[in-house]
């Protein structure tokens, strides 16, 4: 759709207001909310990610453009669809990069979970409590610091003595972050982007 792809580029140019409008009208248009975040908001970020790698765009690009996103996605709000599952998802403790973590919750909420944010700098309790409250399939962490990778296995330990893992499946995430390292912590999963993460909290859900 043409207007998906208008928001794709006000998002990658970090057009706050005009992402908004884009996206306003498209869901004045009937298109799915779900179309509006893969084909549009999380498409742009996915090209903002690459351009990021490749040295095309630097920090202040990264986040102008996550602003804009974070305007799209903030007219969604309400939008009524159809959950497969419920992720409580969060940035560890100690650690206060959100980018990859947004674009990951972007991308699992156009693939149709519920996704409960509690944002960055989330304590094992704080995730422990909100999986709890929400009843959540995966909890799902990121972390950019390899000073702050140690708060995930203090994530599972503390969903372990809280007995929820027979029910609250763990994804992890982050540069850092390795399927060695998932493995060792006794995460269920692990995904190196966006789309992956995707398709690995799929495969987490109960059949
Ligand atoms: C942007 C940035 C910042 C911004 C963060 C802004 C924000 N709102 O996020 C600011 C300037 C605030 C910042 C601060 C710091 N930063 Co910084 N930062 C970065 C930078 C340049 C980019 C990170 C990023 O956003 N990448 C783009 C996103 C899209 O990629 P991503 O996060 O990897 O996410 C993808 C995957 O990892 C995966 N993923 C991510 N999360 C999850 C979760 C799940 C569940 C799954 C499945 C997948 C997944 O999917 C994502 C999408 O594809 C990196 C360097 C780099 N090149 O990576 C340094 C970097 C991470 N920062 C670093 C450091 C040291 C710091 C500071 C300590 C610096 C300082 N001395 O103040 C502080 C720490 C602040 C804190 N307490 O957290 C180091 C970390 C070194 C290390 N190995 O520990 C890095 C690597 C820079 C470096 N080379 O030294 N930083």
């Amino acid at each position: 759709m043409a207007g998906l792809e208008e928001l794709k580029q006000a998002i990658i140019s970090g057009n706050r207001d005009r992402a908004k409008e884009l996206t306003k009208k498209a869901l004045d248009e009937g298109v799915e909310p779900r179309e509006i975040v893969v084909d549009g908001i999380a498409a742009a970020m996915e090209v903002v990610g690459e351009k990021f790698r490749a040295n095309e765009f630097f920090v202040p690009e990264l986040l102008i453009a996550q602003r804009a996103m974070k305007e799209a996605l903030s007219m969604m709000s309400g939008e009524a669809v159809d959950y497969i599952g419920t992720v409580v998802i969060g940035t560890v403790k100690g650690d206060l990069h959100d980018i990859g973590k947004n674009l990951v919750a972007a991308m699992l909420e156009g693939a149709g979970f519920k996704v409960v944010d509690l944002k960055v700098d989330v304590g094992p309790e704080d995730f422990v409590k909100a999986a709890q409250e929400n009843s959540a399939n995966i909890v799902a962490m990121s972390a950019l610091l390899t000073t702050t990778m140690g708060a995930m296995r203090e994530t599972v330990q503390a969903l372990d003595a809280a007995g929820m893992r027979d029910k609250t499946r763990v994804l992890i995430g982050g540069a850092p972050v390795t399927q060695g390292y998932a493995d060792e912590i006794k995460a269920d999963g692990y995904a190196p982007d966006a789309a992956s993460a995707v398709e690995q909290a799929k495969g987490l859900l109960p059949a």
